[in-house]
């Protein structure tokens, strides 16, 4: 097998990686060969998907944090630190969606929202990359980003202006750190079956939109992201920091 997407030897956090995207990218980027550190809220969930990746033969640790919660995050990484675990892959996934019309959103929705989806990515990068800094032996920084890094929808103000705020806190991190080989970049999901976008998917018009509007005419799978996520997390994409690459069966790319 090539070397260029071989994880072996690195270790990678997922983050909201209990159950959706987040587990099965860090399923994937466990079979490329890193040892993953899945996290979540849920120190249960985590327990279970723990117990799937120990049956498939991969090296798995749990950390249970919320990363929305600085405090949580600084103990997070001093337990990683105590540990001797060093984190050369970090993968920001946790995310949350709430829809409801602008003008009946409350700022405590929003805030909630906007540090879910967008400042716990700057908290978990910057504890990230400051030990990959004192390492000296660079690093990855992968995040996620949507369709509304780019266009928006109505009803998701606060998960659109979080996702695009990704898109370039993702540069603003290729800026400040590429020189340290850290390289930073996201990956843009189309519209992908998950758990999330249930309300979505069962709505029947809604469904028609998404495969008319999606040169794919399919909704995509959290399996369609693999490729990606190893791709950023590895060598092959050593020269490649900033970028957002878009995994949506080639929505934006067409009216
Ligand atoms: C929505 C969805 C989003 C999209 C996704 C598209 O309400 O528009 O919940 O999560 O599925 O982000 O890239």
């Amino acid at each position: 097998m090539s070397k260029l997407f071989d994880l072996s030897g690195r270790t990678a956090l997922v983050t909201g990686s209990s159950g959706g995207l987040g587990l099965v990218m860090a399923r994937g980027l466990a079979e490329a060969g890193a040892a993953v550190v899945l996290n979540g809220r849920d120190a249960a969930k985590l327990a279970a998907a723990k117990e799937g990746f120990i049956e498939a033969g991969y090296t798995v640790s749990v950390s249970a944090f919320d990363v929305a919660d600085e405090a949580a995050v600084l103990a997070g990484f001093a337990a990683f630190d105590e540990a001797g675990i060093d984190i050369d892959i970090l993968v920001n996934n946790a995310g949350i969606q709430f829809r409801k019309p602008m003008i009946d959103l409350a700022v405590a929705d929003w805030r909630r929202v906007l540090e879910t989806n967008l400042t716990s990515a700057f908290v978990m990068g910057r504890e990230a990359a400051r030990r990959m800094i004192a390492r000296g032996k660079g690093g990855k920084i992968i995040n996620i980003g949507s369709l509304t890094s780019e266009v928006a929808r109505a009803t998701v103000a606060p998960y659109t202006a979080a996702k695009g705020g990704i898109k370039l806190l993702t540069r603003s991190m290729a800026a400040e750190w590429a020189k340290y080989d850290i390289q930073s970049n996201a990956i843009g999901p189309g519209y992908i079956i998950t758990e999330m976008n249930k309300a979505l998917i069962e709505d029947k018009a809604f469904d028609a939109w998404v495969r008319g509007r999606t040169p794919s005419a399919r909704w995509g799978t959290p399996e369609d992201l693999i490729g990606a996520a190893v791709f950023l997390a590895s060598p092959a994409s050593d020269f490649v920091n900033g970028q957002i690459l878009y995994v949506d069966g080639g929505m934006l790319a067409v009216l």
